[in-house]
């Protein structure tokens, strides 16, 4: 079944051949994947080889480990276009999966000037800095931390950031959004992060930072979140002109 001929690592192989009996249906999650001794027997490779392709897998986000128990086909990554400038609330509700927000800090503070910039305020300006874990199902996905001028959300409170910030901003401020830019790198989760995503230190993670702007020009947001890449990948359809 693999090829040892192909200059294709053996365990790469397995992966591979893992992977298309996940999209094949015959390996829903939630299910327990053959023992280390069952696998090395069918494809005929080491114990230290199909180790690997398990270790690799876990890392991707394709499998997870219960000690004492197995490891498990995981829940399907969510693929997040990076077209439409939509909420996480939006997003979620398109799902059908249900968004939620915890509230870990919200404060006033003076702008760095990083953040003045990017707001287009004088340094020291107030702006909020709201820290919030945004949750599918009550599954940690991301951790957001946002900063939005004060002047322009005099009377922006906890209660409304715990609800959609989108919706506070568009439907009770009237105010119009209209784009935004978005950066995306590739880093590990801190200790912090870490312990409020639910994934051990060093897990991989997406930074993402959206600067966004009102259909009048003003700066309103910047909002530097860490994505579990192991639950997310993020799709851009694209043209040859
Ligand atoms: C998304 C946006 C974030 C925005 C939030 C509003 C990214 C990377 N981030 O999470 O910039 O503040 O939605 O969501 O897409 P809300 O209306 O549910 O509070």
């Amino acid at each position: 079944m693999l090829d040892k001929r192909s200059p294709m690592p053996m365990y790469y192989q397995i992966q591979e051949d893992l992977k298309q009996r996940m999209d094949s249906g015959e390996f829903v999650p939630g299910t327990m994947i053959p023992s280390e001794r069952e696998l090395s027997e069918h494809y005929d490779v080491s114990r230290m080889t199909v180790r690997q392709a398990m270790t690799n897998m876990v890392n991707d986000g394709y499998l997870y480990r219960e000690k004492g128990k197995g490891t498990f086909v995981a829940e399907q990554k969510i693929e997040q276009p990076l077209q439409g400038m939509t909420s996480f609330t939006e997003d979620m509700k398109q799902r059908g999966m249900e968004a939620s927000s915890r509230l870990i800090s919200f404060e006033t503070i003076p702008a760095t000037v990083e953040i003045a910039k990017k707001l287009n305020l004088d340094e020291s300006e107030d702006v909020f800095r709201v820290q919030r874990i945004r949750s599918a199902d009550q599954k940690p996905m991301a951790v957001e931390t946002t900063f939005l001028p004060v002047t322009l959300l005099p009377e922006l409170t906890e209660e409304i950031v715990q609800g959609s910030l989108y919706q506070y901003v568009e439907d009770k401020l009237g105010l119009s959004i209209e784009k935004a830019t978005q950066m995306i790198e590739a880093t590990v989760a801190d200790d912090h992060q870490a312990n409020l995503l639910e994934v051990p230190k060093n897990s991989a993670v997406l930074m993402i930072e959206r600067n966004s702007i009102l259909t009048d020009g003003t700066p309103f947001e910047v909002v530097k979140s860490a994505y579990r890449a192991d639950r997310y990948k993020f799709i851009s359809g694209i043209y040859r002109s």
